[in-house]
């Protein structure tokens, strides 16, 4: 490991905090935890560095300062906000509150010598989005079909061990740490699908997520939990989970009380309702709103949230039923229900309509709901992009989704009050099973802290601060091999936005005809003739007709439907030509063999870089290349004979397609 022990030091190595370290500091601030924190990382690095910090006192000969911004100069700021300035050799940071600091402590770390050069004029930073969250799909106990994290490909649970909360928490400890450092403020601790155990972390349980809650406090994080739509029945024994039963409504507001005795800034409740099982207010006749308000009302008096989820669709349809889209779904079931939600209850929509597949367009439900709050939720657990035995960074992917303006004004990333990812965090003493999966981690922060950040320069952060000091050759292969590893994943899986084609249940590797006669409603019409899900308004099922103009149109067609969502929104024949100018069949066949050829290339990029990189590290990345390489070339092989039995149209090209 680098040098932190057994732990991975991710984008947090004791080097990023040279520049740091070796000045004089002076912290001016409250004594919260932030400031704690603030003051205890400048202590740290400056024992290391040689360097000096002092609490308080006059300014004197302080290289760099951390204070309280004055009334009249932080009114831009924010809570979370900062500005930086440099002048006459000190560098100055400024906040309205603690956290702030603590933002800007990590802004100066990763500034590194240039936080010290020269002279600076006032810069405000502050996060365009207020909530920048990860969910945890943590269960407590080990499920017998999920394991202890619910798609979690980096091991156990950081929070969870054993069936209760781990005793030692240092590691939740560095985890906080490094999401400071990125800029997350939130973090729900357990899985969405709440089984027995967790559901009681809500009443009984509740010490041991306070213990969680006081680890993560003094990196700015609150804490929030996923809790089960039926707790007034499973752990209040009331008869029903009516919202708008009186008894049910008191039963959430006390047990709500009795969480904030514990955990005084808890963030708030995840809901996944009416959902793939999960009980919910149809069951009552009620609406997701009714059922949504019943849990912010309890909140409300703390200053508490709730994430409702919007993912409701059947997961048990017919597939012989041409007329269900599953697609249409939340956009369905949500717009109507649009100013119904209370102000402290916010929709989280899946970025896609369907289930973070490699390419989906956004989903219709972005935009459309302008009298309710939005968060927006990404994977960055990698259930359908290659399960962390893959190089798949996803920044790329989510700037786009964040860019995407839903009716050419406004972009996703300013309508959206959160930003919230799956985790893709475990005690793996990498963090995330595949050491370049942390890429994803941080690029998610820096993104939910500013939606139109270029994601690449994001990566040049994370390479800077993951390996400082080190050469231009291994920036190169870094981002040689991260660059465009999601479009190179897009190549060799599920062709021109048509999705799914994994393996079910685990959704790893490919089967193409997996999920075509399941009641999940993920299909791809492949015949002999042609490929595609017809989701037109004039001749399938409607959806395409979801979006504001211009998509709606854009969509509409295939002449102007863009070929990377082709198949997502049209049935059409193998020889449709596309705008790049190849039939679809050929399109398949070449994106297939260039997807492979693109892994094979990485891996000798990632060999040639074993002098500049950590042994272990580089070790355990190379070893998931061979797994990659070896998957890459069983999804080109079974997509590119199944597609090949299914049209009879050759390869163009007369390469081996068995
Ligand atoms: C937590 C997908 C995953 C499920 C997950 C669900 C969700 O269907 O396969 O594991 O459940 O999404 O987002 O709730």
């Amino acid at each position: 490991m680098t040098d932190s022990g057994d732990l991975d030091a991710a984008w947090l190595p004791s080097a990023a905090f040279r520049a740091v370290g070796s000045r004089r500091s002076l912290v001016r601030a409250g004594d919260g935890p932030p400031a704690e924190t603030v003051y205890a990382e400048l202590a740290d690095a400056c024992e290391r560095f040689g360097g000096r910090v002092v609490r308080d006192g006059g300014d004197g000969d302080a290289e760099l300062v951390l204070e309280p911004a004055g009334d009249d100069l932080g009114d831009d700021l924010g809570d979370e906000g900062f500005a930086l300035t440099r002048r006459g050799g000190t560098t100055t940071v400024t906040a309205s509150g603690e956290r702030g600091l603590l933002y800007g402590l990590f802004h100066v770390v990763r500034l590194g010598e240039d936080a010290f050069r020269g002279e600076r004029a006032r810069e405000v930073h502050r996060p365009a989005l207020a909530t920048r969250m990860l969910d945890h799909w943590d269960n407590v106990a080990v499920h017998p079909v999920m394991g202890q994290v619910e798609r979690g490909y980096a091991g156990g649970s950081l929070f969870w061990a054993d069936g209760r909360a781990r005793g030692d928490l240092d590691r939740v400890r560095a985890y906080g740490r490094l999401l400071a450092a990125c800029g997350i403020n939130a973090v729900a601790v357990n899985n969405v699908n709440v089984h027995e155990t967790e559901a009681r972390l809500l009443t009984d349980r509740i010490g041991e997520v306070a213990a969680i809650a006081d680890v993560l406090r003094p990196y700015g994080i609150r804490t929030h939990l996923s809790v089960t739509f039926a707790a007034p029945m499973v752990l209040g024994g009331l008869p029903t989970a009516d919202p708008l039963d009186g008894a049910v409504r008191d039963w959430w507001a006390e047990a709500t009380g009795r969480v904030y005795e514990a955990i005084g800034d808890f963030g708030g409740y995840v809901v996944k309702a009416d959902s793939e099982g999960q009980p919910g207010p149809f069951a009552y006749g009620r609406s997701h709103a009714d059922g949504a308000n019943v849990l912010a009302a309890a909140l409300e008096p703390y200053g508490g949230t709730v994430h409702w989820r919007a993912f409701v669709y059947d997961h048990r349809q017919d597939w012989r039923d041409r007329t269900t889209d599953r697609a249409r779904a939340a956009y369905d079931h949500f717009t109507p229900l649009d100013g119904e939600f209370a102000p402290n209850a916010v929709l989280q929509v899946k970025h896609g309509p369907m289930d973070f597949q490699v390419r989906e367009p956004v989903s219709p439900l972005i935009g459309a709901m302008p009298r309710t709050r939005l968060a927006v939720e990404v994977q960055a657990t990698q259930e359908y992009t290659g399960q962390q035995r893959h190089v798949c960074w996803l920044g790329p992917m989510w700037s786009e989704v964040l860019r995407f303006r839903p009716d050419g004004g406004v972009s996703a990333g300013r309508l959206a009050d959160g930003l919230v990812a799956v985790s893709n965090v475990g005690d793996d003493p990498f963090w995330t099973g595949h050491p370049l999966a942390q890429a994803n981690l941080y690029t998610f922060g820096r993104l939910a802290w500013d939606p139109a950040a270029d994601p690449h320069a994001v990566l040049d952060e994370w390479i800077a601060l993951t390996h400082p000091g080190a050469p231009a050759r291994l920036a190169d292969g870094l981002h040689a091999v991260l660059d465009g590893s999601w479009s190179t994943y897009e190549k060799y899986t599920a062709p021109l936005g048509v999705g799914f084609m994994v393996q079910p249940g685990h959704h790893y590797g490919p089967s193409v005809d997996g999920y075509e006669y399941s009641p999940w409603g993920t299909y791809h019409f492949a015949d002999r003739d042609g490929v595609g899900v017809d989701r037109s308004a004039a001749t399938g099922t409607g959806y395409a007709a979801q979006y504001a103009d211009p998509w709606a149109k854009v969509y509409e067609s295939p002449e102007t439907c863009p070929d990377e969502l082709l198949l997502f929104f049209h049935h059409v024949p193998y020889g449709h030509v596309l705008h790049s100018g190849k039939t679809v069949i050929q399109h398949i066949y070449d994106t297939h063999f260039e997807g492979v050829a693109e892994v094979e290339e990485a891996r000798r990029v990632w060999a040639g870089l074993a002098d500049l990189v950590d042994p272990a590290r580089h070790a355990r990345v190379a070893e998931r290349y061979e797994e990659q390489l070896r998957s890459a070339r069983e999804w080109r092989d079974q997509i590119n004979s199944y597609f090949l039995r299914k049209s009879g149209v050759p390869d163009e090209r007369g390469r081996t397609i068995h």
